[in-house]
């Protein structure tokens, strides 16, 4: 269980913005105070195990290029040695980075045989040694989830499936990784519908499928309560691949289905950087719709290619995104449950272990950048001011009894005949671009 080192570095020290060391963090001290909270508590930073320690740098062009010690052999399965060896370097890099949390997927922690009641031996013998590591190093869990897409039996989908009896599979899938989720006393637990969608719309019965999909997430969530499970639940929308279409689209169609299903209250959003902008918006719009719609959840931290129109999930590296991401995370009330998990994985030629600790040392340093910018932009208040000032005139008498109903169509038209035409005001978009950038 306790393999030799595999990061060759101490633990990752906070040296401020002069430091020239690359093991060290400009930004991230995690007991400053930003608004008078930790830094740690604001972001609740999380690694993921799937492309941290099970991606095997593959492409569809050529295989994995990244030689860890924990990988079975080419064609060989997977074993539960190898697990727990991989278990203890994720806890060595955890404690040696100082992130509070992670998350992993099922299969991600053990080999899942075809058979549940194997994969929930597997599952219990692993998160006993995770119970352990988590007590010595004091990392918690940020969320569970199943995969349920990656196995051919879920080519047409797992809850959207239109053999029933692959909805059936997923649901002994479920159960387990969440009842393993709750054992661990996760923060979360995530549902992401990476095959809930369709290739071609000539085999696919839409609405039937959006009734599946309901009724499992109800049963999730029953099954939630059932168990006494206190964590979120999470849907993560992301609008393709690996299907040409997913349900789960963005957060406003997310939104949609959990009313239509009546499962607002039961569910929130985990809202990743790079599926958003695969939907056509930025982090910051999906950011900004789940807030204005008491949906926000936790937060999946990446970056896309704007030359690349697919996942390509890299270390986030922009502080202005970031900035403008925690700005509203901050002003909305801040994080809950959620946290920010690294969802993003090395480029294929970054082999050594010291490139996983650079991605994570730039992805922390970055987020951090943003959370002191966003402080900065929050103390100042002239962005809070300026959109304030442009809806202040809904704020009298007269704006407040036509949005709470108390106004016809014709008493709005009567007066607008009356009064002078309106005066447009600029937008001053530029302007606040400008001091966006004084803050960043
Ligand atoms: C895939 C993705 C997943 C989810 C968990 O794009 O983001 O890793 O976060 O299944
Ligand atoms: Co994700």
């Amino acid at each position: 269980m306790s393999p030799a080192p595999y990061f060759d570095i101490d633990r990752v020290p906070f040296e401020g913005p002069d430091s020239h060391n690359p093991l060290a963090y400009r930004y991230y001290e995690p007991d400053r105070l930003v608004l008078g909270k930790p830094m740690e508590d604001h972001l609740r930073l999380a690694v993921c195990y799937w492309h941290s320690f099970c991606w095997p740098g593959s492409d569809m062009f050529g295989a994995g290029t990244f030689d860890r010690p924990w990988f079975a052999g080419a064609g060989d399965p997977e074993t539960m040695e190898l697990a727990e060896h991989k278990l203890a370097v994720a806890f060595e890099f955890f404690e040696k980075l100082g992130t509070p949390f992670f998350c992993f997927h099922d299969v991600d922690a053990v080999p899942l045989p075809d058979d549940l009641a194997q994969s929930r031996r597997n599952l219990d013998r692993i998160a006993a040694l995770m119970e352990r590591e988590m007590d010595r190093t004091g990392v918690k869990l940020l969320w569970g989830t199943a995969n349920l897409f990656s196995h051919r039996r879920y080519m047409a989908g797992a809850a959207t499936n239109p053999d029933p009896a692959v909805f059936t599979y997923a649901a002994g899938q479920v159960r387990n990784i969440l009842e393993v989720t709750h054992r661990l006393d996760g923060a979360n637990y995530v549902l992401w519908g990476g095959r809930e969608g369709y290739d071609t719309l000539l085999n696919t019965d839409m609405r039937h499928e959006a009734d599946q999909l309901g009724r499992f997430l109800a049963l999730v969530a029953e099954h939630k309560h059932k168990i006494g499970f206190k964590g979120t639940l999470l849907i993560e929308p992301k609008p393709m691949e690996p299907t040409k279409h997913q349900y789960d689209h963005d957060a406003a169609t997310v939104h949609a289905f959990l009313q239509r299903y009546d499962l607002i209250g039961e569910y929130r959003l985990n809202i990743e950087v790079n599926h958003a902008t695969l939907a056509g918006h930025s982090y910051e719009h999906d950011i900004a719709y789940a807030i204005a719609n008491d949906l926000m959840g936790s937060f999946d931290i990446n970056r896309g290619d704007p030359q690349n129109g697919w996942d390509t999930d890299q270390f986030p590296n922009d502080v202005t995104e970031a900035t403008l991401a925690l700005y509203r995370v901050v002003r909305a009330g801040g994080l809950t449950t959620g946290g920010f998990n690294f969802d993003a994985k090395l480029r294929r030629q970054s082999i050594d272990p010291l490139d996983l600790v650079h991605a994570h040392i730039g992805g922390i340093d970055t987020l951090a950048g943003g959370l002191l910018a966003a402080e900065r932009l929050i103390e100042d208040g002239a962005l809070d001011r300026f959109v304030s000032d442009r809806y202040a005139g809904w704020g009298n008498e007269e704006g407040r009894a036509v949005l709470a109903g108390e106004r016809s169509l014709e008493t709005l038209a009567d007066r607008a005949q009356a009064a002078p035409a309106p005066v447009p005001v600029s937008g001053r978009q530029e302007y606040l671009e400008n001091l966006i950038n004084r803050f960043v």
